[in-house]
């Protein structure tokens, strides 16, 4: 049974509190040449490209998705609630090459996955839908300490004080260094518009020649309804005391524009002004 602890520190950065306490272990934590990472800030396609990074990497075969839940397939590396085996762990018993998830940024990531030059997919959503699901998982996600109401937490996520703190500088941090790094960034909003061409994107990044037929069986396989639809997908094996899907499902809408439903005026004004500046010194954008 988790509890809605309050946020502690590691370093500059706000985090989950039972995941602060495990730090020690995360910072520690020793990649391997191979193994192939994906970075995001939280709510922003996470779940979504692993399902796919997991079928192109299994040729498209369904049993794949299958086999375990997300979770387990790919293990949250900072994970960590009393009870249940933390990310490290379920990583440190895997031999690598590994799929890995993190939402650390890019300053706070464990030195071992510069030094093996791991691969990284990064996945970037438009920080007002990111927002609004980010609200709603902290309201069913009971790690996370109360959001408050809405304006509360839109406040809270322009100040940069929520989990994992800034959307900002997590975003164009990753975007800085993507040359220079091997990292393919990619856009929830493009997933959305064209899955089979980033699918492809995809094959292409991790060396995977795969015929059309495998590619459109993969799109099939990672519609919103069919993971929505799929246990292995949608987080339901994931106890009520820790994620209550009664208060918001994790498969929530899958859409590009539902901050509209949520926004008023005055805090789609504020937004706006917040944007503005942090995208002032970068040439990354967003679709809303
Ligand atoms: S987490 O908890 O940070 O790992 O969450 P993450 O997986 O990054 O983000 C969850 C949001 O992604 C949506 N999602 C999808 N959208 C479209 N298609 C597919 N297949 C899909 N799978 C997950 C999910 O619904 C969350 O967004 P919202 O806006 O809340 O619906």
């Amino acid at each position: 049974m988790a509890s809605r602890l309050p946020l502690k520190m590691v370093g500059d950065m706000p985090l989950i509190g039972y995941f602060a306490d495990n730090w020690e272990n995360v910072k520690n934590f020793q990649a391997e040449e191979g193994d192939l990472l994906i970075d995001t800030y939280p709510k922003s396609g996470t779940t979504w490209i692993s399902e796919i990074v997991d079928l192109v990497l299994h040729d498209g075969e369904t049993k794949t998705s299958q086999r375990g839940a997300i979770y387990e397939r790919v293990p949250f590396l900072e994970f960590a609630i009393p009870g249940m085996p933390t990310g490290a762990e379920q990583l440190n018993e895997m031999k690598p090459p590994r799929f890995i998830k993190s939402h650390l940024p890019v300053h706070l990531l464990p030195e071992s996955f510069w030094e093996k030059n791991c691969k990284i997919i990064y996945v970037a959503r438009n920080p007002k839908d990111t927002l609004v699901s980010y609200y709603h998982f902290y309201r069913m996600a009971v790690v996370h300490p109360d959001p408050g109401t809405f304006d509360e937490f839109l406040h809270q996520f322009i100040k940069g004080t929520v989990s994992y703190g800034p959307w900002g500088a997590h975003n164009k941090d990753f975007w800085k260094i993507r040359h220079q790094r091997d990292i393919l960034y990619l856009f929830y909003e493009d997933i959305l518009e064209d899955p089979k061409r980033e699918i492809r994107k995809v094959m292409k990044y991790i060396g995977k020649d795969l015929p059309e037929d495998v590619v459109e069986k993969i799109y099939k396989r990672t519609t919103f309804k069919a993971m929505k639809d799929n246990s292995m997908a949608n987080y339901s094996t994931i106890p009520s005391s820790i994620m209550d899907q009664n208060i918001s499902p994790f498969m929530r809408k899958g859409t590009c524009g539902d901050w509209k439903s949520h926004f008023t005026v005055a805090q789609n004004e504020l937004f706006d002004e917040y944007y503005k500046k942090e995208m002032s010194d970068t040439d990354l954008t967003f679709r809303f």
